[in-house]
């Protein structure tokens, strides 16, 4: 298992590499160029001064979280064919950087959602949540203004080039199903398949956040089946997933621990996230201590470790704590923390 922590980049994140430098264990930065609009070809300068500043650091820059997908691809649109050269000029660059994982998702319109991004906790702290009623009665354009108005960073997933045509493109997917979106997943990973090989690059789809449809937009990265039918639409070693425990946990009755042993050798990318899932099904993020939230953190660190996964790890979103000013869910102190808990059961479990 190979640690790593996710970084914004210079100017773009109020945690400083030196700092991650400090965290035991982490080998690797999690990075993208976050300005891209998705569809844009990376300029390879710009890919060079950021493995620069990273390896200067003492960090690999192995994981690219994210090269997104431009909606044309996702929407099936007649122009996408250029999206895709597009996207495959990128992952020939990222590929002779040395760059060996590219994080993905294929979700409609949006990325991740909340409902608050400093939902006060218990012990002081603030978290992401989820609140399924407010979902039901908000429009799409009221969540953006709800959840972005209080960062003072923009929010990874919400760019404003994603979001400013947001009633056109709902409206656009309103006819698709979950099968059109599945094929159109295909025809993309097909096309990707030379560049892959040649450069040595897995993707690693990540799933849906929450794991179920928002505002009537098809999504199909949410369950175990629907894994194991992307795995299969294009059945090759480079098509791989990023497993994200509190993605998919969100809904209990995705067995995590059972969802990653059935995958394990696909799974390139390894988020670890806990939440707290209450009775009505709302959920807030918490401290990755296991007994602190819904998902069996302990049994998915053991998963892995019992199969000798050798691919990438990093600590999700935490919680906002010790009066961080930081970007929702990336502050430095939480995730650190989280850090420390997974080394913990590894140390254990090899002494055992
Ligand atoms: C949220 C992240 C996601 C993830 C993308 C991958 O914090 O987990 O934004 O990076 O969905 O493409």
């Amino acid at each position: 298992m190979k640690m790593t922590f996710r970084w914004y980049g210079e100017n773009n994140d109020s945690v400083k590499l030196s700092y991650i430098k400090q965290i035991p264990g982490v080998e690797g930065i999690v990075w993208a160029l976050h300005d891209m609009p998705a569809g844009e070809v990376w300029p390879i300068e710009r890919i060079e001064a950021e493995k620069k500043t990273i390896e200067a650091a003492g960090f690999n820059i192995d994981v690219v979280e994210s090269v997104n997908v431009h909606e044309s691809i996702k929407l099936g649109r007649n122009d996408r064919d250029k999206y895709i050269e597009n996207y495959i000029e990128t992952l020939r660059r990222l590929g002779k950087a040395g760059v060996k994982v590219v994080c993905y998702n294929f979700m409609p319109v949006f990325d991740w959602v909340r409902t608050e991004l400093f939902h006060p906790l218990e012990d002081g702290s603030t978290a992401l949540h989820y609140d399924k009623e407010t979902m039901e009665s908000i429009t799409p354009r009221a969540l953006v203004e709800l959840v972005t108005k209080d960062s003072k960073y923009t929010v990874a997933g919400w760019e404003i080039e994603r979001l400013k045509e947001l009633d056109n493109v709902i409206n656009e997917y309103k006819e698709m199903t979950q099968e059109d979106l599945f094929n159109n997943l295909q025809y993309f990973l097909k096309a990707l398949g030379p560049v892959c090989k040649e450069s040595g690059i897995k993707m690693a789809i990540h799933p849906d956040d929450p794991p179920w449809s928002i505002f009537g937009l098809p999504r199909i990265v949410t369950n175990k089946e629907n894994l194991g039918k992307i795995l299969e639409l294009v059945d090759e070693p480079y098509n791989g997933l990023t497993l994200c425990t509190g993605s998919l946990g969100a809904n209990p009755s995705n067995d995590m621990v059972d969802i990653i042993k059935t995958y394990m050798n696909r799974i390139y990318f390894t988020h670890i996230r806990n939440v707290r899932i209450d009775a009505k099904g709302n959920f807030t993020e918490v401290s990755h201590r296991t007994q602190d939230g819904s998902i069996n953190i302990t049994g998915v660190v053991k998963a892995y470790f019992d199969a000798g996964y050798k691919y990438y790890i990093r600590p999700d979103h935490g919680r906002h704590i010790w009066d961080e000013q930081c970007r929702p869910g990336y502050g430095l102190y939480d995730r650190a923390l989280g850090i420390m808990y997974i080394n913990g059961i590894i140390d254990c479990l090899k002494k055992q």
